[in-house]
């Protein structure tokens, strides 16, 4: 037997939490082999601890071979201690009275304190998945107050996206979604995302033949950008189940490997393609043994660049917001 790995998610008791948990604990993401010490963290308050409660009563009640051990707390040190992996899905929602800046330093307050702790008390290695929005720069808040565990681990989710585009261009051109490969989303995930079918194939063939570029940019681009919203309107809440599969898939490629295919995910960028070193941005990745690498040498054309520039104002302007932030806390 394995020994176990101990899993710490927030927002346990959230809408993605409640997909996520389950899933995890029965073996979706790290393996049918591999028992789990799962830990969840909720907000100190008696209406959060409570629900987290129940959450643990449940997953106690499925009697998973794998789950080891589970615990919920609401104090970071103790969620974090020894983790091999956090996903950190919890965050302060947006409310109506709320400017983006004020959201911004409400998710700041929360993300100064979790990489603190990370960095104080988690497994040296530890990989940590930022779900929670903005992730893109919440995962850059926690690997800046981390100065003790390796940037490259802190990685923020664009998996959903990745995901929605494949099934978008399934669809489109009736194959199956494990029929193309080569597909990203590069950016930021929010409004400027752009999913990228520029370099990606079906069995073989350059997808770019296979679809007009109305579509793409008409069609798909808004359609991938808007998914979210579109799930509110019909649904009456935010993507949940899509989300926490989603996060099963990011953490499962990068721990397991993505068999050599390119995938999605939002990592610290070490300068490649002209994006400004250190912002957490969407690149096309392969894993390999624990490990990602950005894929190299891709051709980035105007009409790339064009995008990049859109994404990288909207993450250096948040940057700009959360350093002042960070150095004050
Ligand atoms: P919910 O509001 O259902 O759940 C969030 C949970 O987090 C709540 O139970 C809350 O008490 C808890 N929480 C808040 N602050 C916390 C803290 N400091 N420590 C521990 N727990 C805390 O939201 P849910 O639908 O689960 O979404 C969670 C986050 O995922 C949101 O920020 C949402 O915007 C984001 N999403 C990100 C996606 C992505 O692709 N990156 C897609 C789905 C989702 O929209």
């Amino acid at each position: 037997m394995k020994t176990p790995m101990k899993v710490a998610v927030t927002g346990a008791a959230g809408q993605i939490g409640y997909s996520l948990l389950f899933r995890i604990a029965a073996g979706d993401m790290l393996g049918e082999d591999q028992p789990i010490d799962l830990c969840m963290l909720e907000r100190d308050n008696e209406a959060s601890i409570k629900a987290a409660r129940g959450v643990m009563m449940e997953l106690d009640d499925c009697a998973f071979p794998l789950l080891n051990k589970v615990c919920s707390t609401s104090d970071p040190s103790e969620c974090f201690r020894d983790a091999d992996i956090a996903m950190l899905v919890g965050a302060r929602p947006r409310t109506a009275d709320m400017q983006r800046a004020d959201l911004l330093a409400a998710n700041a307050q929360i993300f100064v304190q979790q990489g603190r702790a990370i960095n104080n008390v988690a497994k040296p290695d530890i990989k940590v998945l930022v779900v929670g929005n903005p992730c893109n720069t919440n995962a850059y808040i926690a690997r800046k107050c981390a100065p003790n565990i390796n940037p490259k681990n802190f990685t923020a989710m664009m998996r959903l996206d990745h995901n929605r585009t494949l099934t978008q261009v399934a669809q489109k051109i009736n194959c199956k979604v494990t029929d193309i490969e080569g597909l990203c989303v590069w950016g930021n995930h929010g409004g400027t995302m752009f999913p990228d079918l520029t370099h990606s194939t079906v069995k073989g063939k350059p997808v770019m033949t296979m679809i007009d570029k109305t579509w793409y940019l008409s069609d798909l681009v808004p359609t991938v950008a808007g998914r979210g919203g579109a799930i509110i309107k019909a649904r009456g809440h935010s993507s949940a189940a899509s989300a926490a599969n989603a996060a099963i898939d990011h953490i499962r490629s990068w721990i397991k490997g993505s068999n050599d295919q390119i995938v999605t995910m939002a990592v610290p960028s070490d300068g490649s393609y002209g994006i400004p070193e250190g912002l957490t941005f969407g690149f096309p990745v392969v894993c390999k043994d624990g490990d990602y690498e950005i894929v190299k040498g891709l051709e980035i054309d105007d009409f790339h660049k064009e995008f990049f520039a859109k994404n990288i104002k909207a993450l250096e302007e948040e940057k700009a917001i959360v350093d002042e932030i960070i150095a004050k806390s």
